[in-house]
């Protein structure tokens, strides 16, 4: 039997693709496809989807709305990737035309092209100095910064519980010298960034929240270290981000660098996932697959490299067509950078992927500083069941966001657990603010570091994300 993945990354499309080892199941009144996977023959993975779910990574693709009529196009989405970017639907200029008037007409239709064929979504982009809609253009200070906020809000909870990991904040690094880049966004004030998180967070507490760029994946680079100073001030100070994505367009003026898998490394010692976010790699022939290998191998060497995204499908798709940069020529065949790609994920054997969900940080308290490491337990151990747990639940089709309350009886916690029972067929993909024992059947949650002290009558909360149908809305607490 194939490996079945209970890891973060890849696990929905390892269930739900190749074709030949799944079968979908249609249940209930509430309509919820439900995967299973079942034996098939063991094998390397003939898609770059497959072979990367087998690396726990995923391995998307920006999507274009309009062209999901064009059957070549979605032929190959359909057999070869798990995730999916809109290319350029999600951003300000489409989603908010005019202020407070929103449109998700076709960032809706390529999420539920996703959901419909088992993959995932990236969300591209909540705040950005590019493609603005012209009233934001125009805007400034409290106003902007007002309208930002409202922005990420309503797009975040709209898309809620459906999307992997949002690209919060994009490009905020200037070209040179390490500093951010002038803005109307910036010039309202430096704080813009960790808002836009904080903001998201609020929204939708499922999502991995990054920072995404370009020209960052030069370790030496000016424009890399600003960026990995602000990750690491974020960090310390308690910013809710959880990944950095690369974007990786890769030309002659802004070549792959030897050092590209240092920088990832670097940047996931900080306490982040990394990811490849927009991946097109000028050039044709050898030359173009050997570094396509490269990239694909760096990210495989680094265990919270999550997964990569190529920036298209078919070089006629590019922003870049000229270039040839992709996996595909224009007629929807394999190049050699895409059959080097999928040896790349196949030879695998490097470090496994760490499951790495959102980090939710409870919006008023700064955690781990507060919390002395030699403090010591209570001599008396509060008496078990001296915890309650309530659930949250967002359901859509196919799959859930859960959201669980804990709060601490007439005596503080240190050290807790919550067990959920999982209605048949359904499994948890991942958990944050909690350790997940288990992903079907009864699964139980414990307390991570920051989150394990609770006050008495205090609580806290973290969550979790499945296929399938969520739980029902009780839950054990057991304190200690
Ligand atoms: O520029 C390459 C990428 C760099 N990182 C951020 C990405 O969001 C960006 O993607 C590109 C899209 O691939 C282009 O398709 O972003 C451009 C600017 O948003 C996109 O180009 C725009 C054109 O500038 C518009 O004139 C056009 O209306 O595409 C729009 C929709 O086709």
């Amino acid at each position: 039997m194939d490996k079945v993945l209970a890891r973060d990354s890849g696990s929905a499309a390892a269930r739900s693709r190749p074709r030949a080892a799944v079968v979908s199941i249609v249940a209930g009144a509430a309509a919820v496809a439900a995967t299973i996977a079942v034996a098939t023959s063991a094998s390397a993975g003939t898609t770059l989807g497959a072979s990367a779910a087998e690396q726990g990574r995923y391995f998307g693709t920006a999507v274009a709305a309009f062209k999901l009529s064009d059957s070549t196009y979605v032929g190959i989405l359909n057999r070869e990737f798990n995730m999916v970017t809109p290319e350029n639907e999600m951003k300000w200029d489409a989603t908010e035309p005019s202020q407070n008037q929103f449109n998700y007409t076709s960032a809706d239709r390529i999420v539920a092209h996703a959901q419909a064929n088992g993959m995932r979504v990236r969300g591209h982009a909540l705040a950005w100095y590019a493609q603005q809609p012209g009233w934001a253009q125009n805007l400034s200070g409290t106003a902007l910064r007002n309208a930002m906020v409202n922005h990420i809000t309503q797009v975040a909870t709209h898309y809620k519980g459906k999307i992997y990991a949002w690209d919060v904040v994009n490009e905020a690094y200037a070209d040179s010298g390490g500093g951010r880049r002038d803005s109307n966004l910036q010039r309202t004030g430096n704080d813009w960034i960790e808002v836009a998180f904080r903001t998201a967070r609020a929204a939708d507490p499922g999502a991995k929240l990054c920072y995404n760029d370009y020209n960052t994946d030069n370790w030496t680079w000016a424009k890399t270290q600003g960026v990995y100073n602000m990750v690491k001030d974020f960090k310390a100070r308690g910013v809710p981000i959880d990944c950095v994505g690369f974007q990786s367009h890769f030309n002659s003026g802004s070549p792959y660098p030897s050092n590209y898998r240092t920088t990832l490394q670097n940047f996931a010692d900080l306490g982040v996932d990394v990811q490849i976010t927009e991946l097109d790699i000028e050039g044709s022939g050898s030359a173009q697959a050997t570094t396509y290998g490269n990239v694909v191998k760096d990210c495989l060497a680094v265990a919270r490299c999550n997964g990569i995204t190529v920036w298209g499908i078919r070089d006629s798709d590019s922003w870049r067509a000229s270039g040839t940069p992709l996996l595909f020529d224009g007629n929807g065949n394999k190049k050699a950078a895409y059959t080097s790609v999928l040896n790349a994920l196949n030879a695998g054997g490097t470090t496994p992927p760490t499951s790495t969900p959102p980090t939710t940080t409870p919006p008023t308290s700064t955690p781990p500083t507060t919390t002395p490491p030699t403090s010591e337990p209570p001599s008396t151990p509060p008496p078990a069941g001296a915890c309650t747990a309530t659930l949250t639940t967002n359901q859509w089709q196919g799959g859930f966001v859960t959201t669980v309350r804990v709060t601490a009886g007439g005596s503080p916690l240190n050290g807790w657990s919550v067990s959920v029972t999982l209605p048949a067929g359904s499994s948890v993909t991942n958990a944050w603010s909690a350790q997940a024992s288990g992903s079907s059947g009864a699964v139980t949650f414990r307390n991570v570091d920051y989150n394990r002290q609770v006050g008495a009558g205090g609580s806290t909360e973290f969550g979790f994300q499945g296929t399938g149908t969520a739980p029902a809305g009780t839950a054990s607490c057991t304190a200690g």
